[in-house]
């Protein structure tokens, strides 16, 4: 069975795979502690561990994993650009969720075709640990920057499995953490917030990738370092030396479309931000998380030539773009943005207002 099950994958063009019947990943529960306990875990966690854990909770026929790893980024060079925003290389092209959900039901159909079984597909979005399954299934060690590292396709790899009520025969690997970095530091010295610990993993709260996503308060001090990124963070990936391989292929694509119009994101609808970017991973969060995150990039680029349109910013009815056109205004022009906000503060909410204190006095 498990060889039929091989050629299955084969014939549809899957390399990298692997297979375990571990169903309970309980032993990491001292490791997750220890993280909130640091406030290290944010809010895109299942905070039920039992779900996080225990594979049957969320599939009880559930014998065996299959797991599989989606290549990408090929040839891929970070965008240079200086009045522009940037999604990450994640979100390029149709979003991984589809194509991989996609492909995993192929496999799984033409399974069942040979041997009669139950499953349900995994990619992301369920409770459980795609990283430690995947690991333990073969595919990979941890980088310290927490990503999964595949021998051949470094971390640019997306994860996905089928959970199935099929007995398959299965070696589960065990590679220790920081295997393989060694005496590496490199995306520890390169990330701009300092998201990653000195004996690897993160601290997620301060992750670039994190920040373009949460709707929660981005503390300040972390506001530039965000840069004019719009959507998630690439720079852990583009320095390890482990992605040299894939990095300096042939590009497969023009990448071009990671690139963002920044003065567009101010002004887009709904309508349209969902016929522009709706297919791509990274649209997720919706278009005013992207706004926000334009405002920001603006303030961090300098482009003085967009003061005024922030400005009318300061009257939109959402008091999250609010608070950031003034944050956006005092990096673009302090003495201008000061006088203004000064002048609006008798006439906002305390909420606001209090906000606008505070950007005040910094
Ligand atoms: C929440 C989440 C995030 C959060 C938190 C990320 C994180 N590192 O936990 C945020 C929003 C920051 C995020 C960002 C990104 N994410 Co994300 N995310 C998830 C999600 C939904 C859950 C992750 C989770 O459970 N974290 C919990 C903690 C405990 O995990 P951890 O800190 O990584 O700890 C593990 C290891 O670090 C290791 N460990 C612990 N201590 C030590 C010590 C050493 C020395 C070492 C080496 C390892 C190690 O053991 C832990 C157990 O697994 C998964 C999908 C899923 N359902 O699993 C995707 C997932 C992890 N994300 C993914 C991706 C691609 C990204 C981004 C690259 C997207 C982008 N371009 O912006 C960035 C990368 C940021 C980074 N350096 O991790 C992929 C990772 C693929 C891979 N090759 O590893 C996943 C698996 C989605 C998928 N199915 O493809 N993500
Ligand atoms: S994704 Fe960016 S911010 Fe997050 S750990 Fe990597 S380099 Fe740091
Ligand atoms: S940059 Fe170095 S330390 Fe970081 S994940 Fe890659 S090999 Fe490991």
């Amino acid at each position: 069975m498990k060889q039929k099950i091989i050629d299955i994958l084969n014939e549809n063009k899957i390399d990298v795979f692997g297979f375990t019947n571990i169903m309970d990943y309980n032993y990491l529960q001292q490791m997750f502690l220890n993280r909130v306990n640091l406030g290290y875990d944010n809010e895109f966690e299942e905070y039920n561990l039992e779900k996080r854990f225990k594979v049957n909770n969320i599939f009880p026929k559930c014998k065996s994993i299959i797991a599989i790893g989606m290549p990408y980024a090929e040839g891929y060079k970070k965008q240079n650009c200086r009045d522009k925003g940037i999604l990450s290389v994640i979100s390029f092209g149709e979003d991984y969720h589809k194509i991989l959900n996609k492909k995993l039901k192929i496999v799984a159909e033409q399974i069942n075709e040979n041997f009669k079984h139950e499953y349900l597909i995994c990619v992301d979005t369920s409770p459980l640990i795609d990283k430690e399954i995947c690991k333990i299934a073969g595919l990979g060690y941890y980088g310290k920057n927490s990503l999964l590292i595949n021998e051949y396709y470094g971390s640019f790899i997306n994860l996905g499995y089928i959970l199935t009520d099929l007995q398959i025969e299965t070696e589960n690997i065990i590679i220790e953490n920081n295997q393989s970095c060694q005496d590496c530091n490199i995306c520890i010295n390169s990330c701009p917030n300092n998201a990653i610990l000195i004996e690897g993993g993160l601290n997620t709260k301060k992750c670039i990738s994190y920040l373009t996503q949460t709707k929660s308060y981005i503390p300040l001090n972390y506001r530039n370092n965000m840069k004019n990124q719009i959507y998630g963070c690439d720079i852990c990936q583009v320095v390890c030396p482990k992605n040299k391989e894939i990095l300096s292929k042939e590009p497969k694509h023009n990448y071009d479309n990671l690139i963002v119009d920044l003065n567009e994101m101010i002004f887009i609808s709904k309508d349209e931000f969902a016929n522009k970017f709706g297919l791509t991973a990274g649209s997720w969060r919706g278009k005013n998380i992207w706004k926000r995150n334009a405002i920001i990039s603006i303030g961090n680029l300098k482009l003085n030539n967009m003061f005024d349109k922030i400005k009318n910013e300061l009257n939109n009815p959402s008091e999250m773009i609010k608070i950031y056109a003034a944050w956006s205004l005092l990096q673009l022009d302090e003495k201008k943005a000061s006088d203004i906000l000064n002048n609006s503060i008798k006439y906002e909410k305390d909420i606001i207002a209090e906000e606008y204190k505070k950007l005040l006095e910094v």
